[in-house]
Order: C-alpha cells, then sequence, then structure tokens
C-alpha cells in the first residue's frame, strides 16, 4: 500500500502535530500507548484551535511562593533583570513602579516560576507534542498587560527550527475583560503563511534591516485581514489565577488595550522548544547550554548561566558584558 508523504503546514518544518497525517499519527501513538486518550484529546484540540487552556494547572502553594519571589525582585541585589519600553534591559529593581515593568527570564532566579513552568500537565503536554523533552528559553513576567497587536511568535522568537516552539501563559491572579486581556484569533495558526525576507533570503522571522517596516505592517495587518475573510473573531482569555493557556508557534495573539487603568494582570510567558532546538542566540553567547528543571525539563536564557552557580545559591547572576552592578541604581 502506498503511504502519503508528510508534508509540513509551514514550510518551514513543525512538529509531528502540523503534518498532512496528524490525525492517523496521533491514532496510531495512542493505539501504541504513547500518547494517553485523555492527553489525545487534548493535542487535538490543540492542533484544532492553536491554543490549550488547562484551568488550575499551577497549585496555590506555587502561586503564593512566586508572588513572593517576584516581590523580592524589586530590591537592589536580587539578581533579577527587567525590561521595560523605554529603558530596555537594566537591574529590575532600577525600573519605576508604573506598571510597566517586567521581569527579564523570571525562571532563573524564581524557583517557583521555575517549577511551574514545568508542572506535569504542560511538561507532559509539551514533551507529547515536541516528541522530545521540553526546554523552556525565554520568559518574562508581565504586570500589566502588553497592549501588543496581534501577532505570530514566529515572526519575532527566533530558533534553528523556527516552527518548533510553543509558549504558556500563566496567569497569577484573575483577569476581566478590560484588564489588557490575552486576546487571539482560534484556528489562526493555520493562516496561509506568510514568508519575510527576498527570493534567496526567506525566513519566518522578521529581520528589521532587509525587511523594514512597511513588510512588518504587511504581516501584522494580514493576520486582521485573513481573520475578517474567515469571520473569525478574537477570543478573550479571562482567567482564574493558576489557569495556563497554551499556544502553537504559529497562533496569532496579543494584549489588548488595558480600559481599566488601575488593573494589574500578573501573568508569566514562557517560550519553549525541544531540546534538540537551538536558540538564535546561541549565535551571539557562549554560555548555551540546557539546565535540567524538575523531573524531565530544561531551562537555558539569554541572559544568565544557570550552571554559572549552583541554583541553590541566590541570585544567579546575568552572563558578564551586561555591565550591570547588582547594588547599583
Ligand atoms: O500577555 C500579553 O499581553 C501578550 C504576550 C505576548 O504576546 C507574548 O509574550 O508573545
Amino acid at each position: 500500500m502506498e503511504t502519503e508523504e508528510r508534508t509540513y503546514h509551514s514550510q518551514f518544518g513543525g512538529n509531528w502535530i502540523d503534518t498532512n497525517r496528524f490525525a492517523e499519527d496521533l491514532a496510531e501513538r495512542i493505539d501504541d500507548g504513547r500518547i494517553a486518550p485523555e492527553l489525545g484529546e487534548r493535542i487535538e484540540s490543540f492542533v484544532e484551535k492553536g491554543y490549550l487552556i488547562l484551568r488550575g494547572a499551577v497549585p496555590e502553594e506555587l502561586l503564593a511562593a512566586i508572588d513572593d519571589e517576584v516581590e523580592s525582585a524589586w530590591e537592589p541585589g536580587s539578581g533579577f533583570l527587567g525590561r521595560n519600553p523605554k529603558m530596555g534591559l537594566k537591574w529590575a529593581h532600577q525600573f519605576p513602579a508604573d506598571g510597566r515593568r517586567r521581569i527579564v527570564d523570571p525562571i532563573v532566579n524564581a524557583p517557583s516560576a521555575q517549577l511551574a513552568a514545568f508542572v506535569p500537565e504542560i511538561r507532559d503536554f509539551l514533551a507529547a507534542i515536541f516528541d522530545e523533552a521540553p526546554m523552556a528559553f525565554q520568559s518574562l513576567f508581565f504586570e500589566r498587560g502588553s497592549q501588543q497587536r496581534i501577532h505570530q511568535d514566529t515572526a519575532y522568537v527566533v530558533v534553528s527550527e523556527p516552527v518548533r516552539i510553543a509558549a504558556a501563559w500563566i496567569a497569577l491572579e484573575d483577569v476581566e475583560e478590560g484588564n489588557g486581556e490575552l486576546v487571539y484569533y482560534p484556528g489562526s495558526h493555520r493562516f496561509e503563511e506568510f514568508v519575510f525576507g527576498v527570493p534567496g533570503d526567506q525566513s519566518k522571522s522578521w529581520n528589521q534591516g532587509r525587511d523594514g517596516q512597511p513588510m512588518h505592517q504587511d504581516f501584522l495587518n494580514g493576520l486582521d485581514e485573513k481573520a475578517a475573510a474567515r469571520g473569525i473573531e478574537v477570543e478573550r482569555f479571562l482567567p482564574k489565577r493558576g489557569d495556563v493557556l497554551l499556544w502553537h508557534a504559529d497562533l496569532a495573539h496579543g494584549g489588548s488595550k488595558q480600559t481599566n487603568e488601575e488593573a494589574t494582570r500578573r501573568s508569566i510567558v514562557v517560550h519553549y522548544m525541544p531540546l534538540s532546538v537551538e536558540p538564535n542566540y546561541i549565535k551571539f553567547t557562549d554560555h548555551f547550554k540546557p539546565y535540567p528543571v524538575g523531573d524531565g525539563g530544561y531551562m537555558s536564557s539569554r541572559h544568565y548561566d544557570p550552571f554559572g552557580l549552583d541554583q541553590s545559591e541566590r541570585p544567579v547572576l546575568p552572563v558578564e558584558g551586561l555591565g550591570l552592578d547588582p547594588f547599583d541604581g
């Protein structure tokens, strides 16, 4: 019997869930016991919609510990790095507490956030769709919503196999409409693909120097247009504390406008890839090495070397070259 060749939805490849043979490959994995039926249903839903919601996936003990860890991040000497749109990357304590500061790679210095990124429901799901151990390679803590326009991460988050990434949005508090909630177009991970670049030099990611703003705008406008053409409306993620939304590399998502000025929207976003994939930052850092987390997970960071100090000694300080003195500022 002839077997149909596997083709990926994207010309840049993907995970096994991203081919035309997904349904039969899933059935085979359930039949031979590699994937439990309940997990199979979750994967099926993720492949159909581009996201999966895990209610109450992070237990309250971890959430309470994360609250304390994040609070400590704003103290001089904490070792946490921060970022805001105006000041770029600096020590977390150097940013004004105006709600726009973010913590960069919080999972390195926040042990409970590290564990939250790999609670069994998240770890098992990612291991199943990657067919490999998952590695968290980039994370951010948000105090308030990003209000970022709807986009696909593959345009900005660059790894050696562009579609083999996934992300988790971990709610640290209940979110109501108007609080800058996460929004997304369900099914948009299967929109016709936007390819950046020029013939002979094309990529899934946007290269500002090569492509400029006009192509970037075409990409963003195209997502809204494709959704409108298909009659797809945005959905809003209005989680309770501890809920998690996992999204596909190509799910079009963003942060909605914050209409309630007072509201915080504390969350952690973690980007993952399979252990065999390499982040782009490997090209301009020399400390890249997967650090084992919990049971079957890994992490790495552009800014920190988690092996630099034993994880029991905190803070783990950023790698040299950033020129930051932890007590400065
Ligand atoms: O949480 C948000 O407001 C959006 C996050 C996001 O788009 C991202 O991290 O890629």
